[in-house]
């Protein structure tokens, strides 16, 4: 038998894609196994997001997250001593109680899920098991061999960009690929001549936050031209082959039911902005929008899912904040049709689980997300496969932070060979 108790565990502070600290937790086992990782950090985030503890003052712009490695070093090592790593929901469970607040306001939602991480990993690594796996035969009891549709990113904006267009994230999947691997290599070839694009219209300025090109548009709509030029210039049919998915991000710029598209210098309600999108489903071949109202408008969200639910998948991520009990009350008043799991909203791994079930059982469709702050951590990779989510979003085709993320659904889907199964367009929250 081997020993999964836990023996320690240690946090360190590391460094995001921003160059801003965030927590590394190292759980070790009674038998040596180890486990790590590393939590990423939003920019757009949702208010009722569980709270990332930060110090405040004025070392990194108030960033640094030395009470959280206190609490983790300190309180929480303490209490998960002799703990078994491999009953994640009762070592879950201890952490929310210890914590003792519905929204991880005392020991931060940063420290908690460190360590909730980290000690999947130290049993999976104790089992001798990849975590996708072990999530598979423990947590969420599938065959974990569902390769996720890839959502990335070409044009980068909103929070990511310094709002220099409104929209945040122009996203391409490919409903027409067969497989994960061939989804990356299309993307690919529409990343780059969405960079050739963006050089022939003038000066390249590099990237955003998630690596999707620079956005140099005049106005939301000619983000949307571009790449649909770039899907076509790389060769494929837009909307059959490689379509569309929108991160509208609207709490960033909406709130009380006024959203004022800075870019464009105009200001809409809610209809208006309804009106718009349906315009623009219309116009070109979109089949995901995310957060196209904001995060107070659930009457909104239900509009625009009677208006539009059928033709494109609504996906709620600032709305739902992968919380089991909003997406419940999402449902109960017929609001999107796919959650946005960040695990890092909820603070534990059992949680972010539990948002998925209630999803599934109200018929909605899942992404697995990354935050605009990442790093080289895969584990959502890992959680995206072990939980058969089928979708899988973490920003654009360049930067080493989301590259680390795409190469390691490369090699799962390499080891899982015949087994593999690609999701594909059935797993989009309108296909259901
Ligand atoms: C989002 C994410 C990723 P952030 O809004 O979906 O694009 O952004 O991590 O800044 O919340
Ligand atoms: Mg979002």
């Amino acid at each position: 038998m081997k020993d999964t108790r836990i023996r320690q565990v240690l946090a360190r502070r590391v460094w995001d894609s921003r160059g801003r600290p965030t927590v590394e937790a190292e759980v070790t086992l009674g038998d040596g196994a180890l486990g790590r990782a590393i939590v990423p950090a939003g920019a757009s985030t949702g208010t009722r997001e569980a709270l990332e503890l930060r110090d405040g003052g004025s070392a990194f712009g108030g960033l640094d997250v030395q009470r959280a490695l206190a609490h983790v070093q300190g309180e929480i090592a303490a209490a998960l001593a002799g703990c078994d790593a491999a009953d994640q929901a009762a070592l879950d469970r201890c952490l929310i109680a210890l914590d003792g607040t519905p929204d991880k306001t005392r020991l931060g939602a940063n420290a908690t899920l460190a360590v909730s991480l980290a000690a999947a990993h130290a049993a999976a690594a104790s089992a001798g098991l990849p975590l996708y796996r072990w999530l598979g035969s423990t947590l969420g009891g599938g065959p974990a061999t569902l390769l996720p549709m890839p959502q990335i990113q070409i044009f980068g904006g909103g929070a990511h960009a310094g709002r220099r267009v409104d929209i945040q994230d122009f996203m391409v999947v490919c409903p027409g690929a067969t497989s994960f691997a061939q989804a990356l290599e299309w993307t690919a070839e529409v990343y780059r001549c969405a960079g050739l694009g963006m050089r022939r219209r003038g000066p390249l300025h590099g990237v955003a936050d998630e690596g999707g090109w620079w956005p140099d548009f005049d106005t939301n709509e000619q983000a949307l031209q571009a790449l649909v030029a770039a899907i076509e210039e790389a060769g494929f049919a837009p909307g059959a082959q490689v379509a569309i998915a929108l991160d509208v991000a609207a709490s960033e710029f909406g709130r009380d039911g006024r959203y004022r598209l800075g870019l464009e210098g105009r200001e809409l309600d809610a209809d208006g902005l309804i009106e718009l999108l349906l315009r623009w489903i219309e116009r070109y071949p979109i089949v995901s929008i995310e957060d196209p109202l904001a995060e107070d408008d659930l009457d909104g969200f239900a509009r625009f899912t009677r208006a539009a639910g059928r033709r494109v998948q609504v996906v709620g991520d600032d709305l739902l904040v992968s919380q089991a009990a909003r997406v419940q009350e999402a449902a109960a008043a017929g609001a999107a049709n796919c959650v946005l799991l960040k695990p890092n909203q909820r603070g534990t791994l059992t949680e972010t689980l539990d948002a998925w079930r209630a999803a599934q059982a109200a018929g909605y469709a899942g992404i697995v997300s990354a935050r605009s702050g990442e790093t080289e951590d895969t584990s959502i990779v890992h959680l995206a496969i072990g939980w058969g989510v089928g979708q899988l979003k973490v920003g654009a085709f360049a930067r080493g932070e989301r590259m680390a993320k795409w190469n390691e659904a490369l090699r799962i889907e390499q080891r899982l060979g015949a087994a593999a199964r690609f999701a594909g367009a059935a797993a989009f929250g309108h296909s259901r």
